[in-house]
């Protein structure tokens, strides 16, 4: 484990010894040591480990040195799994809930019995919460209020959802007077699949009239906190959204600090002390001198010159990092090296495959796809309807699916849209491997997708090797979506990814990187790996309407995160180039 990870175990069980009623002073120090820990380097943490020096730490004492010895060696702890055998699994579900901390958990239990979230939802309703010491009629409003929005504001969004909510938001701002700049931060910014909620930085010469405006946007349900230079609010859907007013000069840092991550942070953080130097939300100042790094920006207000985040790079010696790299991952290292690739984006794709229309489960037919990719500046577009097992899908009988590619054949020839049509179906996988349609079949079309849509359950290894079938059977293309997950939905099947990607390259078949918001899969930490080794990738939207193309975008995302370049991904390449690689 490395140390942040080791971090995060010791603030874990400082919580659950807390729940247990624990000596404070034991509690204390586990948390102190999680601090002490975020503030030594992985490759110092590595040293003192092997020296067997962790207790000069301050901050770190002999029971602390043992753990994180055993977590740094092994990710494991004995006396982590025992402990949370020990301890009500009900009552860490209650930490979840707002305004709940483990002393006030501690009470309920020994007052009241309680242990579990229906159990405390009757208290609240009878009353019995109210009469608690240091609880009161207010806290037991507030706590129901959280088990009720629990289900709803709880849980994550997907990204294109919280995207949708956050770009008028920032073209609301730069509009106004007041605002000079405006962003959205976080993991929006940084292209995570899901997001927790929104970060928007501003910079502006003043700050009710921008607060104002925020709090009363439409969709707006509940202003959940408003102070001096921030408010937070939250959205029908559930989605919160955190807004910070900053003064100019102050703005590249805000905007770097909140668009996280919180690895990459103290990772940069550690990299401008390694230079004498304080990086902070609030500006970059030198290390040297008393105070808190507010003060101390406070102080050193006028350092001009960092005003844009490649210049707050430069200024630690580093080329710009994208935000989609900023995870903590190795971004650091190589933007010190200053090799990093110019990222794929958006604009590089020609085309897209895997696309829907009504001849399946689509809702937009083969001509009005074909206009909206011609739209979109696509020379081509792939279609891909489900084939004739996909019966819940109006899957493509052989005949349907033969008469469709007449009408495709009839379209290119009319010339009527700009973008080229090329004929394909998105095959099934039968759960022994073999493809939905035989190979004369097949040979009629430009390429086959080839994707598990059915049968689940396999153990993981009928699962890999139906799949590498498929992907060894020589009419197939590109492979679907290879885990089958729905994001904050489902969980994918069980399957040997490193075998799949393997058999791929060997058989010179493309990845899909499903751009379907809620797909996004194969997933951008498998990616980079993968396209090392030489596995080509196509940004697939998986289109079943016209506006469902734009999904590519979320695609990019992933594509990015995984370091992937122009070269990896097969729909950059031109008209003629497509043709030739199908027709090979
Ligand atoms: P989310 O909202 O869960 O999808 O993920 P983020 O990354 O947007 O996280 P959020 O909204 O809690 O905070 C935004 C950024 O602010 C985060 O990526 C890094 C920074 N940040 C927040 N809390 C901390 C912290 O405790 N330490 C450090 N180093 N950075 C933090
Ligand atoms: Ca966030
Ligand atoms: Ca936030
Ligand atoms: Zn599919």
């Amino acid at each position: 484990m490395n140390k942040n990870q080791i971090a995060d175990v010791l603030t874990e069980i400082g919580m659950l010894l807390e729940l247990k009623g624990e000596n404070p002073f034991k509690v204390r120090a586990y948390q102190t040591g999680a601090r002490a820990l975020e503030g030594i380097e992985d490759a110092e943490l590595a040293r003192l480990v092997a020296a067997g020096e962790l207790k000069s730490v301050k901050g770190i004492g002999e029971a602390l040195a043992q753990k994180i010895t055993e977590l740094h060696a092994t990710g494991r702890l004995d006396f982590l799994e025992k402990l949370k055998e020990s301890v009500e699994p009900g009552l860490v579900e209650l930490v979840q809930i707002p305004g709940l901390g483990p002393k006030k958990i501690r009470a309920l239990r020994d007052k009241l019995g309680i242990s579990s979230i229906a159990a405390l939802t009757e208290a609240c309703n009878d009353g019995r919460v109210a009469e608690l010491d240091g609880f009161g009629a207010k806290t037991q409003e507030k706590i129901l209020a959280g088990i009720k929005n629990r289900e709803a504001y709880g849980r994550r969004h997907l990204w294109w959802d919280a995207w949708e909510i956050a770009e008028p938001i920032v073209a609301g701002l730069r509009r106004l007077p007041q605002v000079k700049r405006a962003e959205a931060a976080g993991s929006l910014r940084r292209g995570m699949d899901t997001v927790g909620d929104l970060d928007f930085i501003v910079a502006a010469s003043e700050i009710e009239p921008v607060v104002d405006w925020f709090t009363k946007l439409p969709g707006v349900r509940e202003v959940t906190a408003r102070g001096e230079t921030k408010a937070s609010v939250r959205f029908e859907s559930g989605l919160q959204a955190d807004l910070r007013i900053v003064p100019d000069d102050q703005f590249v840092f805000a905007l770097h600090h909140f668009t996280g991550s919180k690895d990459h942070n103290v990772q940069m953080r550690q990299r401008a002390l390694a230079q004498g130097l304080s990086l902070s939300e609030w500006g970059l100042v030198s290390a040297a001198g008393e105070g808190t790094a507010k003060e101390k920006a406070e102080r050193a207000k006028t350092k001009p010159g960092i005003s844009t985040e490649p210049e707050l790079f430069a200024a630690l010696g580093m080329r710009f990092v994208p935000p989609e790299l900023r995870e903590g991952m190795g971004e650091i290292e190589a933007g010190e090296r200053g090799d990093f690739p110019r990222l794929v984006e958006l604009g590089d794709l020609r085309g897209a495959f895997h696309n829907h229309t009504t001849a399946s489960d689509g809702r937009n037919t083969l001509a009005e796809m074909t206009a909206a990719a011609a739209a979109l500046g696509w020379e081509y577009l792939g279609i891909a309807d489900h084939s004739k097992s996909s019966f819940q899908a109006n899957g493509l009988s052989e005949e349907r699916l033969l008469k469709q590619v007449g009408e495709i054949q009839a379209l290119n020839a009319s010339k009527r849209h700009a973008a080229r049509v090329f004929a394909g179906v998105e095959c099934d996988i039968l759960p022994d491997g073999r493809l939905d349609f035989a190979e004369e079949i097949l040979a009629k079309l430009d390429y086959v997708v080839a994707s598990v849509h059915n049968v689940f359950s396999q153990e993981e290894a009928v699962m890999t090797a139906r799949i590498i079938r498929a992907v060894e059977h020589g009419h197939t293309t590109m492979l679907g979506h290879l885990t089958g997950r729905l994001l904050l939905r489902r969980e994918g099947y069980r399957v040997d990814a490193a075998k799949v990607i393997d058999a791929a390259i060997a058989n010179g078949v493309i990845i899909e990187l499903n751009a379907s918001p809620w797909r996004l899969d194969m997933d951008w930490r498998l990616w980079r790996k993968a396209a090392e080794k030489g596995l080509l990738c196509s940004i697939n939207p998986d289109a079943h309407e016209t506006a469902g193309l734009q999904h590519v975008r979320a695609g990019i995302n992933s594509a990015r995160k995984a370091g992937l370049t122009k070269e990896n991904v097969f729909n950059t390449r031109p008209l003629a180039a497509v043709e030739n690689y199908f027709a090979s």
